[in-house]
């Protein structure tokens, strides 16, 4: 071998080949942690990719699925050009059209519906993508429709909703701040965000005690608990209100900070005086002796940090659960203090950097007054009230009924019809709409019940501005031309907005134009930031005091009485106290004796996606549900066998995983696949009446040996 064959199959880069790396970003996870990527390029191609040392998220490092971005990219079944539906809307033939064609086809599509049904008939709707969602917003208040829709109806905002409901402000877990314990309520960080679960592994080498509180025996239940409590699935409102009687009954609460800083104790402390040990060990499965230990750890820490995770929200009854878990933080007197929860100030796209930007004048200023409700208003006021978005979960019923008006377009960008529970519903019933744009880097199912479809590129493709948590701002470039004809979203979205002739000369600008706007007042220049290619730490002020801030509820206090939900106790039934509500649902179940939850994470993959790419795939090759060993003799199941999960809604066929993970009595099937779709296993009715959220995670479910 050559010694420049050497250094070619090392991949190293230099000028003898040509290899040079690019620095970007990996967007295929949350806003959280988008990682760092160090992409090396020959000839127009990534051949390696690696994470970029001391990148303020991953330090270096890369999950399972951020390491698999190269395959992503390259997926075989990347749109690779703007395509029209010819045939009957499902059957899947498309024609290939240029740009020019695709964009005056969406314009007249958009503006016939427009004139039809009048700007609020059309719904502008998001999957899990997050970076283009601040234009995707304003274009829809610019097209003058209420109707923005995202993945956050059943993602972070039932959590973001609770903490707002009780704090007055949306909180975030200060680990870093050292509190005495932690108890991390669904916390399986592990997996889901690894740079949280390294703060956890942090927290614990600095001396911290972490307590896991999960159905599931996790990866980070295994490696960061000191003590595992393990409820049935849906039953921790019981179980945090039964250890808020005994902090009460104790005198483990703070008293004073309650006193000067609280509204609705008394009605709350009289709620959760009538939970007793006994019923909570029948109703959760958790032992006696384990709550009161548990309770004893929380009554005599001085500071505490208990932190419920998204998991615990995908439940009927999720967002009082999350309540109920926010709660003992108040009585503890546990919030806005140094190890506690403190306040998020969000900087862009969700996260909080340290600094302001002008994010939300930016989404807000084109929306008309006195537009018609929002999707989801009648059904979930207290989302409608706490949520700058209409809830999709609404979307199939307003379209079937057209009430309170009609729905005719939906203009989507990443949609995942799999994420909707009734997921073959969902379909048929957008199958009914006359017009649909549909926006994606891959031929999705959404795509093929499209109008028209257009291809996107992935964040190697693009440039966009990423801020993070201690000052830091990133402005990415390219690190490859965008593949076939596809384009960024938000070039997209302008050159969409350009062909409408809309009246929003900000919007038409494209990307560059509108960062400049959104943060004109930094006190870096953007094309600096930019030049750069890797993050720049900007200096911040201190953050301010949550005691100094205006809560955001009715009382002006923390609320352990909700005056926001009380408006909706008549007219809805709904309950201002964080009660234990039964989350199974209405019905017999008689049939049905197993709780199934459907999408806890797997490491190796996200929602729909990464199942199609050989490597993560391998680590799962076939769609299986973790049973407990015995669960699956009582069944005559072997590691492997086939069975049918069936519930009142549908059957899927998957493979048998005998794992003591799984809870007794409690199933754990991954969501995402198409040959085995876990949603279509739910009703669409089967959401929490306060956050609309799906019940995901509580499904009751039987298991027939296939
Ligand atoms: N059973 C069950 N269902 C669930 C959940 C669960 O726990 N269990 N979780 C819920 C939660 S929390 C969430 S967040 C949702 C997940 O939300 P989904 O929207 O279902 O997430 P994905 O399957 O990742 O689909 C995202 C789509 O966006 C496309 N995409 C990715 N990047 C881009 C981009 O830059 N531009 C464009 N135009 N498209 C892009 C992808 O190709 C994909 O088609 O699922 C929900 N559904
Ligand atoms: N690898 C990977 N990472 C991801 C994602 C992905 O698809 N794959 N998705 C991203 C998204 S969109 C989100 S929203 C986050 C979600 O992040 P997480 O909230 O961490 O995700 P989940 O796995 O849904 O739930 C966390 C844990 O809650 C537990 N849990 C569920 N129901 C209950 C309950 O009733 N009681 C108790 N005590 N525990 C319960 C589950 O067993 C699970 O271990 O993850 C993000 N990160
Ligand atoms: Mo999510």
């Amino acid at each position: 071998m050559s010694s420049i064959e050497k250094l070619l199959k090392a991949k190293i880069p230099c000028k003898e080949t040509g290899i040079e790396i690019r620095h970007t970003m990996c967007d295929i996870c949350t806003p959280g942690p988008q990682c760092g990527v160090d992409a090396y390029v020959k000839d127009g191609k990534i051949i390696k990719i690696e994470g970029t040392e001391n990148y303020p998220t991953n330090r270096g490092a890369l999950c399972t699925k951020g390491a698999s971005g190269r395959q992503f990219v390259y997926r075989e079944d990347r749109i690779r050009y703007p395509m029209k539906r010819v045939g009957e809307r499902g059957d899947g033939r498309y024609e290939r059209i240029s740009w020019e064609e695709a964009l005056s086809l969406i314009a007249e599509g958009l503006k016939e519906s427009k004139e039809k049904w009048g700007p609020e008939g059309t719904a502008f709707i998001t999957g899990y993508p997050k970076w283009y969602r601040p234009w995707l917003q304003r274009f829809c208040y610019s097209f003058g429709s209420p109707n923005y829709l995202t993945e956050s109806s059943a993602c972070h905002s039932a959590g973001a909703m609770s903490y707002r409901l009780i704090c007055g402000w949306e909180m975030s877990e200060d680990l870093k701040g050292m509190p005495d314990l932690y108890v991390g309520w669904g916390n399986n960080s592990m997996v889901s965000t690894f740079p949280r679960g390294r703060g956890l592994v942090e927290y614990k080498e600095k001396g911290g005690k972490a307590v896991i509180i999960d159905t599931r025996l996790s990866p980070t239940a295994i490696q960061c608990a000191d003590l595992f409590i393990r409820p049935k699935a849906g039953t921790d409102a019981y179980l945090a209100n039964t250890i808020a009687a005994i902090l009460i009954k104790n005198d483990w609460i703070d008293q004073g900070f309650i006193d000067q800083y609280v509204f609705g104790f008394e009605e709350y402390k009289k709620m959760v005086l009538e939970y007793t040990v006994e019923e909570a060990e029948k109703i959760t499965h958790v032992p006696q002796d384990q709550i009161y230990t548990l309770a004893e750890m929380i009554g005599k820490a001085k500071t505490v940090l208990i932190a419920p995770s998204t998991g615990v929200t995908h439940h009927i009854n999720g967002l009082l659960t999350h309540n109920a878990i926010v709660a003992l933080n108040v009585l503890k007197g546990c919030v806005g203090k140094k190890g506690t929860l403190m306040p998020i100030f969000e900087t862009f796209l969700e996260m909080g950097a340290g600094f302001p930007s002008h994010e939300h004048e930016f989404i807000n200023e084109t929306r008309r007054e006195g537009m018609p409700p929002k999707i989801g208003t009648d059904r979930f006021p207290v989302w409608s009230e706490m949520i700058n978005q209409g809830q999709a979960m609404d979307l199939t019923r307003q379209i079937i009924t057209a009430d309170p008006y009609p729905i005719r377009s939906l203009y989507g960008h990443g949609v995942n019809v799999m994420m909707y529970p009734d997921s073959d519903k969902f379909v048929e019933t957008l199958k009914t709409l006359d017009f649909i744009v549909a926006v994606d880097i891959f031929m999705t199912d959404f795509c093929q019940i499209a109008d028209v479809v257009l291809p996107a590129c992935t964040s190697y493709e693009r440039s966009e501005v990423k801020c993070y948590g201690g000052g830091f701002i990133n402005y990415t470039s390219p690190a490859i031309e965008p593949l076939y004809e596809s384009k960024d979203d938000v070039t997209i979205i302008s050159e969409v907005a350009r062909a409408l002739d809309l009246d929003d000369e900000l919007l038409k600008g494209g990307y560059d134009q509108c960062a400049k706007y959104i943060f004109r007042d930094l006190p870096v220049d953007l094309d600096e930031v930019k030049a750069k290619h890797l993050p720049v730490q900007i200096q911040i002020d201190p953050p301010k005091n949550y005691f100094d801030l205006k809560l955001e509820t009715p009382s002006g206090k923390i609320e352990l009485y909700s005056n926001t939900i009380a408006k909706y106790e008549q007219s809805h039934g709904l309950d201002p106290l964080p009660e234990y509500q039964n989350g199974d649902g209405e019905g017999d179940f008689a049939d049905y004796p197993m709780t199934l939850m459907l999408g806890s994470r797997q490491a190796n993959a996200i929602h729909s996606r990464l199942h199609a790419l050989s490597w993560p795939r391998s680590l799962r090759p076939d769609p299986m549900v973790q049973i407990n060993p015995d669960d699956a003799d009582k069944y005559g199941l072997k590691q492997g066998d086939d069975l049918y999960l069936v519930t009142v809604q549908g059957r899927i066929k998957v493979k048998a995983d005998v794992t003591n993970v799984s809870n007794m009595g409690e199933l754990n099937f991954f969501h995402g696949y198409s040959e085995a779709n876990a949603n279509s296993l739910l009703q669409d009715t089967f959401l929490d009446p306060y956050s609309g959220f799906p019940g995901y995670k509580q499904v009751r479910c039987r298991v027939e040996k296939a």
